[in-house]
């Protein structure tokens, strides 16, 4: 037996001892901590008693911890020789940069790339909760799981109820049990769940099955290769929190698909669309009102008449009163417009959010089939003319003569959806939501076919993609069966299309271009005279001119001269 003064030495010895070993372990725990830049530590701890909140609160609190390593802080990635070759073949299928992306950290650090004014706002504590639904089809495993990273780690996770990953009917390696398993072990507090459908439901259906399968107070969708950045959330909740009826959408920041680089879209700019039904972006233009109610400074929300459609948060219980989407909507394309008329027309409002930002990468074509190989954008762009658009879907059909012949499929319930709403008719909305959207057969001089009698020849954008700026050209009239022909001389006396106008620096003999319309006359301001039939190029006094020129050529500038090559006429006149 040792003397109880002996026992109490070698304890001391020995606490000596191993506190100083602890002492050693916790050095070269910290060593290896700062040098790795991983800090596991607080999982374990989390793990082992049961509880997630230190796991919770320590992925926050080290959303923005330094790290070395490709793209990190947003930079590009620059793929060279065989690497880059690999790269670029493999981008015909995916229609991105997947070796530069599987490169890079999935939770890597961004440039916080706020307007400093959105740093200072102090948003209330008791905000709603979000449900972040993630609906993706056989997207790539990085885009996929930055996607997630990203909004766990930048979200204050009393505000982040859960994030789903909704699986639409993928069918693609590792997004089956790998992905469950990859999900489990990261997240073992349950925040991130794998919901998956058993048919192939298109993206807005999946959607819809993302919604039901949410619970917090707030959906927030996003598209499946995106990257939530600093301070996303709070702004999107508090704006919600306020008023349930108000669909938000966040600033969409570019993810290169070449080189993945995180950059700042800073325009400041609302969605629109074209008669076609595509989404543009259109320059925000506040009104007096709307500057005085505080819309239109970089940092405020702005009224928008569309959106995108990828992104976006609304309050769960107003998604579904408004009517959620048309389920009638197969794969891809016109949702984006349907939810955006009909939260206007039926009481609510949309709105850009500038100071909560989400990358996105913008790919140039969709790595996935589209069954039946039908043209869904056109179809469910029909479906939402005839529901929402009244009169006004004329001027879709007059883009899509085609799809006069298309099955849509049953509309009826959707139509019982809007007298249900009482909601307010198109033209409501034009004249209150988007006023300078150019209507081109209403407030117009005149429209349609500009013809050439002599010669039969039409005035034709040759199909060309009217972003672009190139000579307008002559064509056999085709007499009301293409679009191409269709042309308005406007009120401001511009001859012109939705978007682009007619445009000459007005040289003897030179071609006539489609530019951006300026609305400020000069190289743009067109007369036509009815009885004598001439076009005068104002500027210059010359006259749009056919002669010797053939179907396919591109019309011309001559001097007036009252000849039959200078004769015009358009299809309809309205108030000339
Ligand atoms: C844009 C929108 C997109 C959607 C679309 C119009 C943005 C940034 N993106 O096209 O969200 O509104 O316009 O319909 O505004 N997906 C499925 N099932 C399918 C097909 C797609 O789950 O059958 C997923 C896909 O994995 C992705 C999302 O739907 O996460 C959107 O598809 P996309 O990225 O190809 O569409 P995008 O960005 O070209
Ligand atoms: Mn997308």
């Amino acid at each position: 037996m040792l003397s109880s003064a002996r026992r109490f030495f070698i304890r001391r010895r020995y606490l000596g001892w191993t506190s100083a070993a602890g002492v050693c372990l916790l050095l070269i725990c910290i060593i290896y901590v700062l040098s790795t830049g991983s800090w596991e530590a607080p999982k374990l701890r989390a793990v082992a008693n049961g509880k997630y909140a230190d796991l919770k609160k320590s992925r926050y609190e080290n959303r923005n911890r330094h790290k070395q390593g490709p793209g990190e802080y947003g930079a590009g990635v620059f793929l060279q020789g065989e690497e880059k070759k690999n790269a670029d073949e493999l981008a015909k299928k995916e229609a991105f940069n997947i070796i530069a992306s599987d490169g890079i950290a999935l939770d890597r650090s961004l440039p916080d790339v706020r307007n400093p004014a959105c740093k200072s706002v102090e948003y209330p504590k008791d905000l709603p909760t979000a449900s972040v639904v993630i609906i993706f089809h056989n997207e790539a495993w990085t885009p996929l799981l930055r996607t997630a990273h990203s909004v766990v780690n930048r979200s204050p996770p009393q505000y982040l109820h859960e994030v789903i990953l909704l699986d639409d009917a993928s069918y693609r390696d590792r997004l089956g049990e790998e992905l469950d398993k990859y999900v489990q072990d990261t997240w073992p507090d349950g925040v991130v769940k794998v919901v998956r459908v058993k048919e192939r439901a298109g993206l807005i259906r999946a959607r819809i099955a993302g919604a039901k399968a949410a619970t917090g107070d707030v959906l927030i969708f996003l598209d499946s290769h995106c990257e939530a950045n600093e301070g996303w959330l709070e702004p999107l909740l508090a704006r919600i929190g306020e008023n349930s009826s108000r669909v938000l959408v966040p600033g969409i920041d570019a993810i290169d698909s070449e080189t993945l680089e995180y950059s700042k879209n800073g325009g400041i700019a609302v969605g629109g669309f074209t008669w076609s039904l595509h989404f543009t972006w259109s320059p925000f233009v506040p009104t007096k009102w709307e500057l005085d109610q505080g819309f239109g400074k970089e940092w405020q929300p702005l009224r928008s008449p569309t959106m995108p459609g990828g992104l976006f948060a609304a309050d769960r219980k107003y998604f579904f009163d408004v009517g959620a989407y048309d389920p009638g909507m197969d794969v891809w394309g016109g949702e984006n417009l349907e939810i955006s008329f009909r939260v206007w027309m039926c009481g609510g409002s949309l709105e850009f959010i500038p100071c909560s930002r989400v990358g996105h990468i913008f790919r140039s074509s969709h790595p996935y089939t589209f069954p039946g190989n039908k043209d869904t954008h056109g179809i469910n762009s029909m479906r939402l003319a005839e529901v929402w658009m009244d009169e006004y879907k004329r001027l879709f059909y007059m883009h899509r003569r085609d799809l006069l012949k298309q099955d849509m499929g049953d509309i009826s319930e959707r139509k019982a959806l809007r007298e249900r709403l009482k909601c307010k008719s198109f033209s409501w909305y034009l004249e209150n939501v988007y006023p300078e959207k150019f209507i081109i057969d209403e407030k117009v001089l005149a429209y349609g076919m500009v013809r050439n009698p002599g010669s039969n020849l039409c005035l034709d954008t040759m199909g060309k993609d009217e972003k672009t700026r190139f000579d307008i050209g002559l064509f056999h009239c085709q007499n009301g069966a293409s679009a191409n022909e269709v042309f308005s001389l406007s009120q401001k006396n511009e001859l012109r299309r939705e978007e682009a106008c007619l445009d000459s620096v007005g040289a003897e003999g030179s071609k006539v271009s489609l530019n951006p319309c300026h609305g400020h006359k000069g190289n743009q301001e067109w007369r036509h005279h009815k009885d004598s039939g001439v076009i005068v190029h104002v500027p210059s006094g010359k006259c749009l001119d056919v002669s010797g020129l053939k179907s396919g050529d591109s019309v011309q500038l001559k001097k007036c001269n009252g000849g039959n090559d200078q004769k015009w006429t358009i299809e309809h006149y309205l108030d000339i």
